[in-house]
């Protein structure tokens, strides 16, 4: 039997509209803490929604001065770089790689590998999209993100999901004026967790928020059958079919963190023109992970 693609992607667009106007974010998937630490009762909260929900949204965790001085720090950087940036090609300065063609070997992994920040272009164009590996090594005080991304406390309330689950690389996502993106996909077909932070407010769907299929990472079967296919829509792990009620797009602020089950159906949302978005993004991996990569 021929899996075929579902005629409901073109209605997903309105109805993220719709939402995301209603209700940013949703109440039922938010928790508000003070303080730079969970308690248990905020933990058990939070893996409860991932377990229900495959996404939650967490405020209040980080320290905002630290977030906008971050923020500052890279925008500064990439502006400081635009000719290198437009060239796209593979250049070594004494602060940076910019990896314009992807010239690093061994994927994610060579990239996080290099004693230098390594700045890499997805798209050609002078505002492609970037991704950013190693930003310690640019800016110090991002350090600070990754103890709140990969720390105990957000590691613990996963770990109550997915107990073999530890964090791994810290990238950080410019998006500025990307109107293309990957449409719905899975990252991966066994458990992935991946926790965001918006750098800066993602107050509509113009600015490209995140977007997550509530309820997809049990989905089992129709994660098998998007991987079983034989023509999807661009590639592997592109989803064959999503429920249009339950896709769901984040409005946010900066330092809004979005805990997210990457094996369910989640996309970024393609900006306008001129809007700009930075997330910041610790991926989590299973420790058997690595024999896998
Ligand atoms: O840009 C985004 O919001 C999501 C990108 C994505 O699909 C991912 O990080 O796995
Ligand atoms: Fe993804």
């Amino acid at each position: 039997m021929e899996d075929h693609l579902d005629s409901t992607y073109g209605d997903i667009d309105e109805l993220l509209l719709y939402k995301m106007a209603a209700v940013p974010p949703s109440e039922e998937l938010l928790v508000e803490v003070s303080g730079d630490d969970l308690s248990e009762e905020n933990k058990i909260k939070i893996a409860n929604l991932i377990e229900d929900h495959g996404v939650c949204v967490v405020r209040g965790l980080a320290d905002p001065h630290v977030v906008r001085s971050v923020n500052l720090k890279i925008d500064r950087f990439i502006d400081d770089n635009k000719d290198i940036a437009v060239r796209g090609k593979f250049t070594e300065t004494e602060n940076a790689i910019f990896d314009g063609t992807s010239q690093i070997e061994g994927g994610n992994k060579g990239k996080a590998l290099q004693p230098k920040p390594v700045i890499h272009f997805r798209g050609e164009k002078d505002n492609g999209l970037i991704d950013i590996f190693n930003i310690e090594r640019l800016v110090p005080e991002a350090l600070q993100l990754r103890h709140v991304l990969g720390g105990d406390s957000i590691k613990a309330a996963i770990n109550r999901v997915f107990p073999d689950q530890r964090p791994t690389n810290l990238n950080i996502y410019v998006n500025k004026s990307i109107q293309e993106t990957r449409g719905f996909h899975y990252d991966s077909s066994t458990p992935i967790i991946k926790v965001f932070m918006y750098l800066t407010d993602v107050e509509s769907v113009d600015d490209g928020p995140y977007c997550y299929v509530l309820g997809s990472h049990g989905n089992e079967e129709e994660r098998r059958r998007s991987y079983r296919a034989k023509f999807v829509p661009k590639k592997k792990g592109d989803t064959l079919y999503v429920d249009p009620k339950k896709a769901f797009a984040f409005a946010g602020k900066a330092g809004d963190i979005i805990i997210s089950c990457q094996h369910g159906a989640h996309r970024g949302y393609p900006q306008k023109e001129n809007h700009e978005r930075m997330v910041a993004t610790m991926i989590y991996r299973p420790y058997s992970f690595e024999d896998e990569a």
